[in-house]
C-alpha cells in the first residue's frame, strides 16, 4: 500500500475528531492505538518489533545488529496538530521498506524503522524525550519526575502503559546499533512550493528551548479588591508576553512564542496567585537563543516587580544547532538528483541523534508550510514521491 494510502489508515486510527486535529501523547491510550497500529503494520511487512527500554519502537528488517540502517519519525502529536507530522515519516519509512521489499532487495547490513517516543513533549513537555533518553542527552530521574497538565509523572505514565520507569535512561547498546538515521518529515514552513519541488534535503536544525516564566502574585477577589491594592501576576505575564515580540523581532531570524499560559486557579471572578507561562525560543546561531531569552527574562522581571510581584524562570528544555552530516546530505542529494537542501526551524529526533550518529532529513512539500495544526498537508502525489525517494536513498546507504 501507498505512504498516502498508509496515511489515511493512520488518520482513522489517530485522529481527534472533536477537535478536528490530533492530540496523541506520551503513553496515553491514543497513542497506545498508533502503536498497535504501527505494530500490525510492520508485521505485514514481517519485519520483527520490539520496543526499547524508554519506550521507542524498533522494528527490524532482519535481525538487529550494528552499523545499522535506521529510518523513522514520530507518531504522537501536539495539542490540536495535524496528520502529517511525525505520522508521515513513519508510514514512509514502512512505505519505502514495501517498495524495496517488492523490487526484491534485501540489505547487507541490519535495517530498521523506529518510531520515537514523545517527540513533540506535548505530554511532559521536553522534545524529543525518547531519543534524548536513548542517547542520554536527559537525566533519567528529571524524566521520571517531568509531569504532565493533570500532574502525572513520566513514570506513572509510563509504568500504567506497561513500562518500567527505572529502565528509563541512555541505552548505550541500542545506540551503537545505529550506522546512520534517516527522517523523512513533512515540510514544515513555507519552502518547497515556492522552489517547484516535491522533496528537500535537510541541512540544518537551528538551536531551540523551552522556559517556564512562574509569575507569582496575591490571589483576591476581582470585585472587593482596589487596582492600588492588587499584586496581579496576569498583568506581568500579559506584559512580558509583549516583550517576547518586541524583544524577537530586533533579534535577526529569531522566532519566540508563547503558546501556553495557566493561571492558579483560573476563575473569572479571581484574581489569579500564579500564572505560567511557556516561552519557545529559537534562534539560528550558537548562543542568541539565551540572549534573547535573557533580554526577556528581563523584562519579566522589571513586570512582576512593578506589580508586586515575583517572577521565576526555569530552562525546561535546550538543544543547539545541528548541522546534518555533509557526507549523507551528499550522498543524498546524488541519489536524487540534486534537490534542493533546506535548513528548518522545526526540532526532530534526528537532531538529538546528529552528535552521536551520522544523520539526515528528507522533507516532503507542505503547500502552505502550516504546521502543528489541522491544516498541515501534503498531497498524495508528493507523499508517495517522498516515499519512493527514501526508498532510493535507504537502497544506496544500506547497501
Ligand atoms: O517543536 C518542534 O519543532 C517539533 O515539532 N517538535
Ligand atoms: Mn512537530
Ligand atoms: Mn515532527
Ligand atoms: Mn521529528
Amino acid at each position: 500500500m501507498t505512504a498516502s494510502g498508509l496515511l489515511d489508515r493512520i488518520a482513522d486510527v489517530g485522529r481527534d475528531r472533536a477537535r478536528g486535529g490530533y492530540s496523541r501523547h506520551a503513553f496515553d491510550s491514543a497513542e497506545g492505538e498508533l502503536r498497535e497500529w504501527f505494530i500490525a503494520e510492520a508485521g505485514w511487512l514481517d519485519l520483527e518489533v520490539e520496543t526499547d527500554r524508554n519506550g521507542n519502537i524498533w522494528a527490524w528488517w532482519g535481525s538487529p545488529g550494528p552499523d545499522a540502517t535506521v529510518t523513522g519519525s514520530h507518531l504522537d502529536s501536539v495539542p490540536g496538530g495535524g496528520a502529517f507530522d511525525g505520522p508521515l515519516g513513519v508510514v514512509s519509512a514502512l512505505d519505502a521498506v514495501g517498495i524495496l521489499q517488492r523490487k526484491g532487495f534485501s540489505p547487507a547490513k541490519p535495517f530498521a524503522v523506529v518510531v520515537f517516543a514523545e517527540e513533540e513533549g506535548g505530554r511532559f513537555g521536553v522534545p524529543c524525550l525518547g531519543s534524548r533518553l536513548l542517547t542520554g542527552s536527559i537525566d533519567p530521574d528529571k524524566a521520571r519526575n517531568l509531569r504532565d497538565p493533570d500532574g502525572n509523572t513520566l513514570a506513572d505514565a509510563a509504568s500504567r502503559a506497561g513500562f518500567d520507569p527505572a529502565r528509563f535512561g541512555p541505552d548505550p547498546e541500542a545506540l551503537s546499533r545505529i550506522g546512520r538515521f534517516l527522517e523523512l518529515h513533512v515540510e514544515q514552513g513555507r519552502g518547497l512550493i515556492d522552489l517547484g519541488a516535491p522533496v528537500a534535503v535537510g541541512s540544518t536544525v537551528i538551536a531551540h528551548g523551552r522556559w517556564r516564566f512562574s509569575f507569582q502574585g496575591q490571589g483576591n477577589h476581582a470585585g472587593a479588591t482596589l487596582l492600588s491594592d492588587r499584586h496581579d501576576p496576569m498583568l506581568p505575564a500579559a506584559l512580558t508576553i509583549g516583550a517576547v515580540r518586541k524583544l524577537a523581532a530586533s533579534v535577526p531570524d529569531a522566532r519566540a512564542t508563547v503558546g501556553r499560559l495557566v493561571p492558579t486557579p483560573g476563575g473569572t471572578n479571581v484574581i489569579a496567585s500564579t500564572v505560567d507561562l511557556w516561552l519557545d525560543a529559537r534562534v539560528p546561531g550558537s548562543g542568541l537563543t539565551e540572549a534573547l531569552v535573557e533580554e526577556i527574562a528581563g523584562a519579566a522581571e522589571e513586570a512582576a516587580a512593578a506589580e508586586g510581584c515575583t517572577v521565576s524562570v526555569t530552562k525546561e528544555s535546550y538543544s543547539d544547532t545541528v548541522t546534518f552530516d555533509s557526507g549523507l546530505r551528499d550522498r543524498m542529494s546524488g541519489v536524487l538528483g540534486g534537490v534542493p537542501e533546506l535548513p528548518t526551524g522545526a526540532g526532530h529526533d534526528a537532531a538529538i541523534l546528529a552528535p552521536h550518529v551520522p544523520s539526515g532529513m528528507l522533507y516532503v512539500r507542505n503547500p502552505t508550510g502550516i504546521s502543528h495544526s489541522p491544516e498541515e498537508f501534503a498531497e498524495a502525489a508528493d507523499v508517495d514521491a517522498g516515499a519512493r525517494a527514501l526508498a532510493d536513498v535507504l537502497e544506496n546507504v544500506a547497501k
